[in-house]
């Protein structure tokens, strides 16, 4: 069984959103077309509560772009992003839900972020989604979405470290933030030494 895994595929990281990924949007018309060929498809959402730690705004004094420590973890600071039941945190209407059988929340502790659609960044708590593929009898994971550079990265290298999936990222169904401008070329380097098969 081989599961399709969209990532955070949300207005807010999409062009006119307020973590937007330039031309994130193009993304989109490949992966409706690859949909049909996978046993199970599902998405991950970003679904954060006002109060996250992950905002800048929660944290008077601080810029985007800083970084601080969450209870004890590296934490780059966001723009407010993929509230609870805001636009911003609704799928795009472009993206062809209609296959998508589960859909796994995640970011929803306030104290803790979560980049992977498999765990949060501390690997505490699951999101149920590593545990329910296994229990479809999956065994083989193609991972698309946003981004490149982190929650698209995080989970491919989760399922393939934590859950032992064979894993796919297929380059044109994922775009990065670049914050640096080599952040995709070396996302991409990351997930191959962990045995992703890039393509
Ligand atoms: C993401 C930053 C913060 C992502 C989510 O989906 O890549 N990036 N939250
Ligand atoms: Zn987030």
């Amino acid at each position: 069984m081989h599961a399709l895994i969209l990532v955070d595929i949300q207005n807010d990281f999409l062009p006119g959103g307020s973590l937007e990924v330039k031309a994130g949007d193009e993304i989109i018309p490949y992966i409706n077309g690859i949909m049909a060929d996978f046993d199970i498809v599902v998405a991950t959402q970003d679904w954060h509560p006002m109060d996250h730690g992950s905002f800048a705004s929660n944290h008077p004094g601080k810029n985007i772009g800083e970084v601080i420590k969450l209870e004890g973890l590296d934490q780059i600071l966001w723009p407010d992003h993929c509230i609870q039941h805001s636009k911003g945190a609704e799928f795009s209407r472009d993206l062809d839900m209609h296959r998508v059988q589960m859909i796994f929340h995640k970011g929803t502790d306030p104290k803790i972020d979560s980049y992977s659609g498999l765990y949060d960044n501390g690997h505490l708590k699951s999101t149920g989604l590593g545990e329910y593929l296994k229990a479809e009898g999956v065994t083989e994971v193609t991972c698309v979405g946003l981004a490149a550079d982190y929650c698209l990265k995080f989970t491919a290298l989760d399922a393939v470290k934590k859950f032992g999936f064979k894993t796919h990222v297929p380059v044109k169904g994922t775009k990065a933030v670049n914050i640096n401008p080599d952040d995709f070329a070396k996302s991409l380097e990351e997930m191959k030494k962990a045995g992703v098969i890039v393509s």
